[in-house]
């Protein structure tokens, strides 16, 4: 069954096409920096959004027009199964991700959703080996049930404690299956909403203790998927536990989880924690803890996460900038978590949207690499901390300074001279690069 007929397999056209259905920057086999752009970008498609999702907000219902919406139960499960492997065949995306309940209903039972699970578990084994297209990551649902209303791995009920647990044991289980590259803990309710009936402390210790048991039993079953967290500061509780890239790294460094887990950054979470997506990428990147990104973006006006598709030029380029200079992504990727409009509902706006996408990402690639190779960004920081290179900041640098030292440094020299950052000259230089790629 074809879900999308009206629409052939993307090519890349170049720069002059005017086809809407063609990436104009994308183009897989192209090499920069010594690796191609499918390498170096790693895309994947987020199955909530484009196969689960139908467009409702607390407004309204939804207005996706879908050509699985006449199905229900497994059929419409097995429906999106057959649409997700025909639309990454057609995009040209190599993964996708899901959660457990975005590819099957849940059962009365946790036996019967489990066997729910296995029934589309055994159709994407079959559809992965047939199509040679991969699973970036998996993760669980534990937020949408009433039962998560407190959270999951935080929860102020061991019941509901011990039946996350089970889903992520089940979890880790299928990403052994189905060989995915990471395993992604959201902390979906993982916060709280008033510190007045909250005990934080017993709250964050067992959230630790849920992440021992998960390393556990991935080692024990021989699922050596990258672990990752993935950091929000807000929403859907008001203040969620993993809040940003540092708050997360000093959680992992204080339970002796350091060395087990990296970062799934995504760039809208990092606009609600009031940073840039690149600010978060250098933070996980500098503490060794780069994993993988979400690639969306939102709306400055708006408070919330509206995971919209990015089209931004300037972000793509800062973000892909940093992805570089971290080494790469390695065994991460770039997955969409973006959604449509709810006014773009028609199918077509669903190629439409990931090749505005994937056009951004590459394009923004195609300019970090510029940046990088007339090393215009190293020069200027070079520069900048060159007084670190000699003398008294190089006593520094190699912890030969004392108080003492310093003081008698600063106490003849006088006055101190700073220089311009520049930063004006520095933004006209992005932008020139990136109109220049
Ligand atoms: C929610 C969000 C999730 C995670 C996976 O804001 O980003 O979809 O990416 O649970
Ligand atoms: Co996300």
């Amino acid at each position: 069954m074809a879900y999308f007929d009206n629409v052939g397999k993307i090519q890349f056209e170049g720069k002059g096409s005017d086809n809407p259905f063609a990436f104009k920057h994308y183009n897989p086999q192209e090499v920069v920096l010594g690796k191609t752009m499918e390498e170096h970008l790693r895309f994947a498609v987020a199955y909530w959004h484009t196969f689960t999702g139908e467009g409702s907000d607390p407004f309204g219902v939804g207005t996706a027009v879908r050509n699985w919406d006449r199905y229900s139960g497994m059929d419409l499960a097995k429906a999106r199964v057959e649409a997700n492997f025909e639309f990454l065949d057609k995009i040209n995306v190599p993964y996708y991700c899901f959660h457990d309940r975005d590819i099957a209903p849940e059962g009365a039972t946790l036996q019967e959703t489990n066997k729910n699970l296995d029934v589309i578990v055994s159709m994407l084994k079959d559809n992965m080996a047939s199509s040679g297209k991969k699973l970036l990551w998996n993760t669980a649902n534990m937020f949408t049930n009433p039962r998560f209303v407190f959270g999951a791995a935080t929860a102020v009920n061991a019941d509901v404690y011990a039946y996350a647990a089970a889903q992520v044991k089940k979890g880790l289980e299928v990403g052994k299956e189905l060989g995915a590259e990471n395993y992604v803990f959201w902390g979906g309710r993982e916060g709280y909403e008033t510190l007045l009936n909250t005990d934080m402390a017993l709250e964050l210790d067992n959230l630790a203790r849920f992440f021992q048991m998960a390393i556990a039993y991935a080692k024990e079953i021989g699922f050596d998927a990258q672990f990752l967290i993935e950091p929000k500061p807000k929403e859907p509780t008001k203040h969620q536990y993993d809040f940003d890239a540092a708050t997360t790294i000093a959680f992992l460094q204080k339970y002796g989880l350091a060395d087990k887990f990296k970062l799934n950054l995504e760039a809208n979470h990092a606009t609600l924690a009031g940073h840039t997506f690149e600010h978060e990428i250098r933070v996980a990147a500098i503490n060794g803890m780069l994993g993988s990104l979400d690639a969306n973006q939102g709306d400055l006006l708006l408070g919330w996460d509206t995971d919209e598709f990015p089209t931004d030029l300037y972000s793509t380029t800062l973000t892909m900038f940093e992805v570089i200079k971290a080494g790469g992504i390695g065994r991460g990727g770039i997955n969409f978590d973006a959604k449509v409009r709810r006014g773009s509902f028609e199918q077509d706006d669903l190629f439409l949207a990931h090749i505005a996408g994937m056009d951004t990402y590459a394009w923004g690639l195609k300019a970090a690499a510029k940046l990088i190779e007339e090393r215009v960004l190293d020069s200027i920081v070079e520069e900048r901390y060159r007084s670190f290179r000699e003398g008294i900041g190089a006593d520094i640098v190699s912890g030969k300074a004392t108080l003492a030292s310093l003081e008698q440094y600063a106490l003849q020299n006088n006055p101190i001279k700073n220089e311009s950052g520049r930063q004006e000259r520095i933004k006209l230089m992005i932008n020139e690069i990136i109109y220049s790629v």
